[in-house]
């Protein structure tokens, strides 16, 4: 990774924002985000998977290897859940200066039911062995990073791995997951970040020491310099997003309104504790206000939130905030680091409210 050395979005930023969208702000009405509308982030080429000779190896430090078809995991106890995916490089284009990486505004998130089995007792079948510390999961896709070639992989601890909701999903709003979401199947971990959850997977295994891999050693720390190992990004910060009321401006996107009640609405979630508030400002974060929370849509997703603005005639930047029962609550300025990770800087929306005619 570097830095941009000027401000302005450069062709290869571009060029990974034209793969890897994020949800459109609209969408965020939908309790489940549709499939197509959900954000995207792959680093390196989506791989082409023949579901009929695709398997996944379970191995490493294992009592018993196992290697097991669709059709063998999905004759296993399956489950369904609503999870929240955010990406780690969520507001990383809102930084300054901005890490050269996918150019995220705010939209790297979706809500989806995943469906698949969850992993603990597949773990327990194959027997962890008690020297294994933690559990590499191994993409298909391979590419260059950081001038590293290496296959998309990431670990877990394996007490956090052993967890109830961790699930090998493959399917999506009850649909086959699409080539673009792992097919055939991927990992979920919910409540963390985006990059834990290995899409298209290989294989799983049990290993002594703390894996090393690209993705998982270098990439994805907080940090201030390229220099330093830093913090790993782990769990999603609390963060909340509004639909953006009225109809946009096509270019900037400014939004105008006609002056009255209007209901603003939104999401609002944490990977680390429950959202328990979320307030709304018109001034740019000057003076807040309480938010009418709505039910979570599940204990690892989204909550809606509303607030009845009253629209007098002026321009606004209309902001809102989260806080979670862990007391964290969303900054008012972006902190900056070296990878732009983390990055849950209060959403700010410019809006004209019209004279009434
Ligand atoms: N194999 C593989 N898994 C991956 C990735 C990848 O590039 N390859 N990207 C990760 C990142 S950084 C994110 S944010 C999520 C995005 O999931 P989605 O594209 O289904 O929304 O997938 C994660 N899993
Ligand atoms: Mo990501």
């Amino acid at each position: 990774m570097a830095i941009a050395d000027t401000s302005e979005i450069t062709l290869a930023e571009l060029q990974l924002s034209g793969r890897n969208h994020s949800i459109p702000l609209e969408a965020l009405r939908h309790d489940i985000t549709p499939i197509g509308l959900h954000y995207l982030l792959t680093h390196f080429d989506i791989p082409e998977v023949d579901a009929d000779t695709w398997q996944l190896e379970v191995g490493g430090l294992v009592e018993k290897q196992l290697t097991l078809s669709l059709a063998d995991l999905q004759a296993r106890p399956p489950l369904t859940m609503p999870v929240t995916l955010e990406c780690a490089g969520n507001g990383r284009a809102l930084i300054e200066p901005r890490p050269m990486s996918q150019p995220w505004l705010q939209g790297a998130v979706g809500t989806a039911e995943w469906t698949g089995t969850p992993l603990a007792p597949l773990l327990e079948e194959a027997g962890v062995a008690a020297e294994a510390k933690e559990i590499v999961f191994s993409g298909l896709d391979r590419g260059i990073q950081g001038d590293s070639e290496h296959a998309y992989e990431r670990s877990l601890p394996v007490a956090e791995a052993m967890r109830d909701e961790i699930l090998l999903a493959w399917a999506i709003n009850g649909q086959p997951l699409p080539p673009q979401h792992g097919f055939p199947l991927r990992l979920i971990v919910p409540g963390w970040y985006g990059m834990t959850h290995v899409k298209w997977l290989r294989s799983i295994a049990a290993v002594a020491e703390a894996f090393t891999g690209w993705q998982q050693d270098v990439a994805y720390h907080v940090r201030e310099s390229e220099d330093e190992q830093g913090e790993p990004v782990t769990r999603i910060k609390p963060r909340s997003l509004m639909v953006p009321p009225g109809i946009p401006e096509f270019l900037s996107r400014t939004r105008f309104l006609e002056p009255g009640p209007c209901e603003v609405e939104g999401r609002a979630w944490s990977g680390r504790a429950p959202i328990s508030r979320v307030e709304f400002s018109d001034d740019g974060g000057e003076t807040w206000a309480d938010a009418k929370l709505g039910e979570p849509v599940g204990e690892f997703a989204w909550r809606g939130w509303s607030y009845g603005w009253n629209a007098a005639p002026g321009e606004y930047e209309l902001c809102c905030r989260a806080t979670d029962e862990a007391g964290s609550v969303q900054p008012l300025a972006p902190e900056w680091n070296w990878d732009g990770v983390c990055n849950n800087a209060v959403q700010r929306v410019q809006v004209v409210v019209r004279a009434a005619e």
